[in-house]
């Protein structure tokens, strides 16, 4: 076990050991243990337990894993989410439950103090410690753009990450090249996987991610030597199984077709559903919607009413325009036999009435055109809510004109 590893290597404490000697309380324990719970409920070997005293007891036992943090071409952002939750105390319980043995933002020492307080990290806990890596990696004219102690950061990567048991690629930076590998590229950013494809790796793409999956991560390959289940892009299952859209507080919007047309609008004020001004949450693996930061309710994009971006996804963050509007590829899409939610309604007129027979097929069919739910608004795609979805059939005929929608 990984535990019994590091003990060898130097005599790390227990969680339970380090909380006593450090004064931290139990509820204070307890209350991370439950946050942990809810941000992972399903896939993750620690948290599968009845209740949070049940996770704090098996924790508890689990000698601190020592971590030794990386930052590459960054904003700290991945590190700002992890140490300023809403409640400070919550910030120091992180670092007394992991061992964060090498952090250039928060170590107090530089210069050459730093460069040996790494290298002595590496050499004391040489194959058993986790390698957290925040920030892309410059590749472009032999690594030049960024150098550690007069290293370019591939090879320090390659030095470090590759003495790791195993290395967490925190934030899209990290896995996949996120901001800074953005058109025109200018350092040729890359992902730690697209430098190191050999190794055990981690990715936890987000911009930033949320520091609960890095925790559960860390926390389980600390107890048990394992890592949870991953999909095709290394993001572990337990949280990057679904998509923003399945369990978005907005989707009864989506469904009833409510859509902000413009930021600010009514619609916009009422809480209405993002799609149109290029929210990708059809297409994003992510579980925001339900596993907001700073254990705050609707601190999340969309819960500020801003579009999801796609931060978790390879091909669309930072490649897709930011209010271009997605294809629906699911069976989300509002479905088509809806009546428009503004549809006229009152009194009908005689003649109507008359030529209602004769007209069934012809009112069929320019219902079925006026209950398409987007509206079609051709061209400029720096427009927000300008762009059509890919799929020309979603957004066909539309129509609708929502009193309520407009400013
Ligand atoms: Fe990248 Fe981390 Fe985005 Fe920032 O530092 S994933 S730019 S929010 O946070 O690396
Ligand atoms: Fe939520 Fe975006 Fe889906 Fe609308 S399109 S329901 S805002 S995820
Ligand atoms: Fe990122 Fe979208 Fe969540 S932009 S933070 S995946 S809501």
């Amino acid at each position: 076990m990984f535990g019994r590893l590091v003990t060898s290597a130097k005599a790390l404490e227990t969680i339970d050991e380090r909380l006593m000697r450090c004064g931290v309380s139990r509820r204070a324990f307890l209350q991370f243990c439950s946050t942990l719970m809810v941000a992972a409920p399903f896939g993750l070997a620690i948290t599968d337990k009845k209740t949070p005293e049940e996770v704090a007891a098996g924790l508890g036992k689990v000698i601190r894993p020592p971590v030794i943090w990386l930052h590459f071409q960054d904003c700290t952002g991945c590190t700002e989410t992890l140490l300023r939750p809403s409640h400070p105390d919550l910030g120091d319980l992180i670092l007394n439950i992991i061992s964060l043995e090498y952090h250039e933002t928060l170590m107090a020492g530089s210069g050459k103090q730093a460069e040996a307080a790494l290298a002595q990290a590496v050499d004391a806990y040489s194959g058993k410690y986790v390698c957290v890596v925040e920030g892309s990696i410059p590749t472009r004219d032999k690594g030049v753009y960024m150098k550690l102690a007069g290293r370019p950061a591939m090879e320090v990567l390659a030095d470090v990450a590759g003495k790791a048991a195993a290395i967490i690629a925190i934030g899209s930076c990290a896995a996949w090249g996120g901001i800074p590998s953005a058109d025109p590229d200018p350092t040729g950013a890359v992902g730690v996987v697209d430098l190191l494809p050999n190794k055990t790796i981690v990715n936890l793409p987000g911009c930033p991610p949320n520091p609960y999956t890095l925790l559960g991560v860390v926390l389980q390959f600390a107890d048990s030597g394992t890592l949870p289940e991953l999909d095709a892009e290394k993001r572990p299952k337990f949280a990057y199984d679904r998509d923003i859209h399945e369990q978005c507080p907005r989707r009864a919007h989506f469904d009833a077709g409510r859509f902000v047309k413009q930021f600010g609008d009514q619609g916009h004020r009422e809480g209405w559903c993002l799609y149109e001004m290029g929210c990708k949450g059809p297409d994003t693996h992510a579980g925001c919607s339900t596993r907001h930061f700073n254990e705050m309710p609707d601190v999340w994009p969309i819960g500020i009413g801003a579009p999801c971006i796609g931060c978790t996804e390879k091909s669309i963050a930072f490649r897709v325009p930011m209010f271009k509007v997605v294809q629906i590829h699911t069976r989300a899409t509002p479905p088509e036999t809806y009546p428009p939610i503004n549809a006229p309604q009152g009194i009908i007129s005689p003649l109507a009435t008359g030529l209602v027979g004769l007209g069934t097929g012809a009112l069929l069919g320019a219902g079925y055109v006026a209950s398409r739910k987007f509206s079609k608004v051709p061209g400029d795609e720096s427009v927000p809510g300008s762009n059509p979805p890919a799929d020309g059939a979603n957004i066909e005929g539309s129509s609708e004109k929502n009193p309520k929608s407009q400013p």
